[in-house]
């Protein structure tokens, strides 16, 4: 079955990047679309998004204002995706570290799940070209975030991702407190107290090859304080509050 598919993907500093991952998107879904949320990248991906968007129907630019943070750019790229009626919105980094060729198999699991992750950690590490210390890091928060909040899921800080319209609309956008990579963690665990199903499907994630990277000391401070703010959100149950029915079967066509 299709369904109306939006790619999300925030940009800051982008620019020999986000060429590349758009022709590799439509080559992975011809009838996917792009939206790029850009924050006033120094280097001029925004204006370069604009030349993109004016040849190819396909591609869109939110120009978002100055940088914020990827929570705020992802929450105005759902916001923009909900108004329109897209009814599956992908997470997705500029850098080529998440690979479009995935998509079709998120798109097979948001069939029974309502949000999709993709994970670099179940069955494996399937990690390439990360120094040590930041695969120990990235390895160890699934493992902390688990344990302290009750969240099931391999790799929570991921950030190739794949939700449908109904998720997105009962997760209280306005109510996302974080801005840095904690956007991950807070969103998700929103779905699964609420009783969403949430799939997993492995992914190859590959360091990026060109511009540089965003990662800093605070978005790591408050994605650790994050987890403990999550976790008494849910008053320490490490289980969801709601249990949704199944869904009805589709009807056979
Ligand atoms: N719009 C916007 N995008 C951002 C911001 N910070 C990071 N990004 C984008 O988010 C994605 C992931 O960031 P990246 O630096 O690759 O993080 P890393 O892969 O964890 O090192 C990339 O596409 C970045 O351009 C921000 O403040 N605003
Ligand atoms: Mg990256």
């Amino acid at each position: 079955m299709h369904r109306k598919t939006l790619l999300i993907i925030p940009t800051y500093d982008e620019r020999d990047n986000v060429g590349p991952i758009s022709e590799a998107v439509f080559r992975a879904d011809p009838e996917a679309e792009i939206l790029f949320v850009d924050d006033d990248s120094p280097d001029g991906t925004g204006a370069l998004l604009d030349e993109m968007a004016a040849r190819e129907p396909r591609l869109h630019v939110l120009h978002h204002g100055a940088k914020a943070g990827l929570g705020r750019a992802y929450v105005a790229g759902f916001k923009w995706g909900l108004e329109r009626g897209y009814e599956r919105l992908f997470e997705m980094d500029a850098d080529g570290s998440h690979d479009p060729k995935e998509i079709p198999a998120f798109l097979a699991a948001s069939e029974t799940a309502d949000l999709v992750l993709g994970t670099r950690y179940k069955g494996g590490i399937r990690v390439i070209d990360w120094p040590l210390n930041r695969l120990l890091l990235s390895m160890g928060a699934g493992v902390f975030v688990r344990l302290v909040t009750g969240l099931p899921v391999s790799d929570p800080t991921g950030g190739y991702k794949c939700y449908s319209a109904e998720v997105l609309r009962a997760i209280d956008l306005d109510k996302i407190v974080s801005n840095g990579y904690s956007f991950q963690m807070e969103t998700t665990f929103s779905a699964w107290t609420q009783g969403f199903r949430i799939a997993e499907v492995p992914i190859v994630f590959l360091d990026r090859r060109l511009g540089y990277s965003k990662l800093s000391l605070g978005i790591a401070r408050e994605a650790f304080c994050m987890v403990f703010r999550l976790a008494w959100r849910n008053r320490f149950r490490r289980r969801p509050r709601a249990v949704r029915p199944a869904p009805a079967p589709a009807p056979q066509a």
